[in-house]
């Protein structure tokens, strides 16, 4: 399963794939980083789909069209703010990425980029997190065929090392 996920460096908001993925907030109405991005990619009328959504959870997901990105769509989910790690941050981030893929499959999209959710702003340890989203990817295509190629994209060349070595340790293993 790990050869139907690449790690590669560079701007999520430039993907040719079926879906990006936006590590959003709470409110879901844009925000820094990846978010601001990612809305001033895909142009305004992104934040007004997303005013109809009403907010997402912490772990869950919401999806939107892509408007003037090159991606269809936009999955919204919101990772946890890093407060040590007694908080469930793990569990949180790891329902990220399941909701984040059901609903991709629930949308028949086969090609999907994930940045590395509430690793900047969020502060979750990166490491960490890349153990969480490789092992979680890997575990959801294991049980599903429908989605062909998912992109783990990090901004930096050193979160990109990082991510690239989780990936080589899951591929060891299974
Ligand atoms: N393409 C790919 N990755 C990116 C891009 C990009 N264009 N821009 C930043 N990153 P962050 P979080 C990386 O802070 O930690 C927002 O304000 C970045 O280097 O965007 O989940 C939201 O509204 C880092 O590795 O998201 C929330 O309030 C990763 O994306 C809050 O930040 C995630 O960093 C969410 O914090």
């Amino acid at each position: 399963m790990t050869d139907k996920i690449t790690v590669i460096q560079g701007d999520i908001t430039q993907l040719q794939v079926d879906a990006i993925v936006n590590a959003a907030n709470n409110s879901l109405l844009g925000g820094g980083g990846v978010d601001g991005a990612i809305h001033r990619a895909a142009g305004s009328q992104l934040l007004a789909e997303c005013r109809q959504l009403r907010g997402c959870a912490t772990g869950a997901a919401k999806i939107t069209q892509g408007y003037n990105l090159p991606a269809k769509w936009v999955i919204h989910t919101v990772g946890p703010v890093w407060e040590g790690g007694d908080r469930g941050e793990d569990e949180l981030l790891a329902s990220c990425y399941r909701s984040s893929l059901t609903l991709a499959v629930q949308h028949g999209i086969k090609t999907i980029a994930f940045p590395a959710i509430s690793t900047g702003v969020y502060r979750f340890p990166i490491d960490r997190a890349a153990q969480i989203a490789v092992r979680e990817v890997q575990a959801f295509l294991s049980t599903n065929d429908s989605i062909s190629q998912v992109i783990l994209v990090c901004f930096s060349q050193s979160t990109c090392d990082r991510f690239l070595k989780a990936l080589q340790q899951v591929g060891e293993t299974s």
